[in-house]
């Protein structure tokens, strides 16, 4: 990236909103998840504009001009997008959560769901690519015709808001990075014609798009050829489109380790952990996890189940400590999701826990802190996702622990791509497998867990998100120069 050059991200959620306090100051919270911390690692090295939606009052009163960003790397400044209540609701709660969701992560139960209704139509025109829109309008604005800037757009909910950009700033690289799996073309035939050939087409007005595994890219690609019918180049990793090349590379995300290794010595996460290590039985199962329904949360737990019947030795020797981040509860099949996580482990605690023992000890709650504080100390990190991007739990538990702590890994995260081989991989619907997962971790010789444990240390600490911001960099600028796409071998 030249230096001179503007640097403009667009995601729906930014770095920080902005709430009052009781005296009607203003106070501002930092915004947390994967992406945003990841960005904040771009945005740290170069000045850069952050473009997100509004999500308070305070943060809509100052939406159609840039704002600084205090203590966010130098000179960078957010800008909120107001999208109205109704508008908002559409794009998020109808198109965004759940039907791109489910239809990313192979979530649908297509005898049941979904329904495209009227709804989801009017929805899909008057929210998601209206939505799209005011965020388009508000690069627009922000760039002069002529300008040569870069803008990254992250994510699912933005899909359509290219096209536009494109057309009116036609001098701007765009880049456009999906956090999450993209499923094959079958997957999207559960929307008709009309709804996802604009969204394909919408992210095919990028120069380059990123994803995290070879795997996700292949299928971006397979879509392109099934159901646009556009001519791909499998082995340049390239699709063609109004005459131009779009690239489709994989990047896998991490985290920032020595900031995590930080944070992890804190006096904030210790005082986490002497509740943790007071209630610890010997063994300790940890998962940490947004309520999602991608997270697998109920196999995991019947997989304990299954696991204390055919291990008694194991009663009261053992705790199943689950922190468990409430996630859009706007989203009526996420409070049923969540009400099924509570029930779950009271039955579970109930047939096999007694007056001094509680095997499922369950927290729904987010703090982070904590969690750091779980992964210091678990004997079994349980990552079991039915499908998941990249899941940086699985990087960020196993680089903090202190116990030789084994992970347990669906084949179906992007994390599998990188650390499977140092993990117990699992299949995520096969519950038996789980609780025999459980079994030999419980049971694997100390030198073995500790060794499986150093090589995925090594691995996310040669991997840090540096090297993710840097792949895309070097291949923007590769881009631009015009290099040709080459032929892409394993790296993806
Ligand atoms: P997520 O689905 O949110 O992100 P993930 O990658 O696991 O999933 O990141 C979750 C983050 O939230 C982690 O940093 C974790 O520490 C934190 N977290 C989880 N539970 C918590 C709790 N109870 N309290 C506090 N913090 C908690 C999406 C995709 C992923 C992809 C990321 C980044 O779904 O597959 O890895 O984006 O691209």
């Amino acid at each position: 990236m030249a230096d001179s050059e503007r640097l403009i991200l667009v995601s729906n959620r930014g770095p920080v909103t902005f709430g009052r306090d009781r005296q009607g100051r203003e106070i501002a919270t930092r915004g947390g998840g994967g992406l945003v911390t990841a960005l904040l690692g771009l945005v740290e090295r170069s000045s850069a504009l952050w473009i997100s939606a509004a999500n308070s009052d305070v943060d809509a009163e100052k939406a159609g001009r840039a704002f600084p960003l205090e203590g966010m790397g130098v000179d960078t400044r957010g800008r909120f997008v107001a999208i109205d209540e109704a508008t908002y609701d559409a794009y998020y709660n109808v198109i965004a959560n759940p039907l791109l969701w489910f239809i990313q992560h192979y979530l649908w139960d297509l005898s049941n769901a979904p329904n495209i209704t009227r709804t989801e139509l009017d929805a899909f025109e008057d929210g998601y690519q209206r939505a799209n829109e005011l965020f388009a309008d508000a690069v627009i604005d922000e760039l002069r015709p002529d300008e040569d800037a870069l803008v990254m757009v992250h994510d699912y909910h933005l899909y359509t808001a290219s096209p536009r950009i494109r057309a009116e700033r036609p001098r701007a690289f765009l880049h456009f990075f999906c956090h999450i799996p993209w499923t094959q073309p079958d997957a999207w035939r559960v929307l008709p014609p009309s709804m996802r050939e604009p969204l394909l087409l919408g992210v095919l007005a990028n120069d380059i798009v990123g994803f995290h595994t070879p795997r996700y890219a292949r299928n971006f690609l397979l879509c392109c050829d099934d159901l646009l019918d556009l001519p791909v180049d499998y082995s340049r990793q390239t699709v063609r489109y109004e005459g131009r090349d779009i690239w489709v590379r994989a990047y896998p995300i991490s985290i920032h380790t020595a900031a995590f290794e930080r944070m992890a010595r804190s006096d904030e996460v210790s005082s986490f952990e002497g509740p943790i290590l007071r209630r610890r039985r010997a063994h300790l199962v940890v998962r940490v996890d947004r309520t999602d329904l991608s997270k697998n949360t109920l196999r995991g737990f019947e997989a304990f189940d299954v696991f204390l019947d055919r291990y008694p030795e194991f009663r009261e020797e053992i705790t199943f400590f689950a922190l468990l981040q409430p996630s859009r509860q706007d989203v009526p099949e996420y409070v049923e999701y969540l009400d099924r996580i509570r029930e779950l482990a009271s039955r579970i605690n109930t047939k096999h826990g007694n007056t001094d023992w509680m095997p499922i000890d369950l927290n729904i709650e987010n703090n982070l802190p904590r969690a750091v504080a779980a992964y210091k100390h678990f004997d079994v990190l349980m990552v079991n996702s039915i499908f998941d991007g990249m899941n940086l739990v699985a990087k960020e538990a196993p680089l903090v622990n202190e116990r030789g702590g084994v992970m347990i890994l669906s084949e179906n995260t992007g994390a599998f791509d990188e650390l499977g081989a140092f993990c117990l991989t699992v299949n995520p619907f096969d519950v038996e497998a789980q609780a025999e997962a459980l079994h030999s971790a419980l049971t694997m010789p100390h030198e073995e867990r500790i060794a499986r444990n150093d090589e995925i240390r090594r691995i996310v600490r040669e991997n840090d998100v540096t090297k993710w911001l840097e792949a895309q960099l070097h291949d923007i600028s590769a881009r631009r120069a015009g290099a040709p796409a080459e032929r892409v071998g394993a790296r993806g």
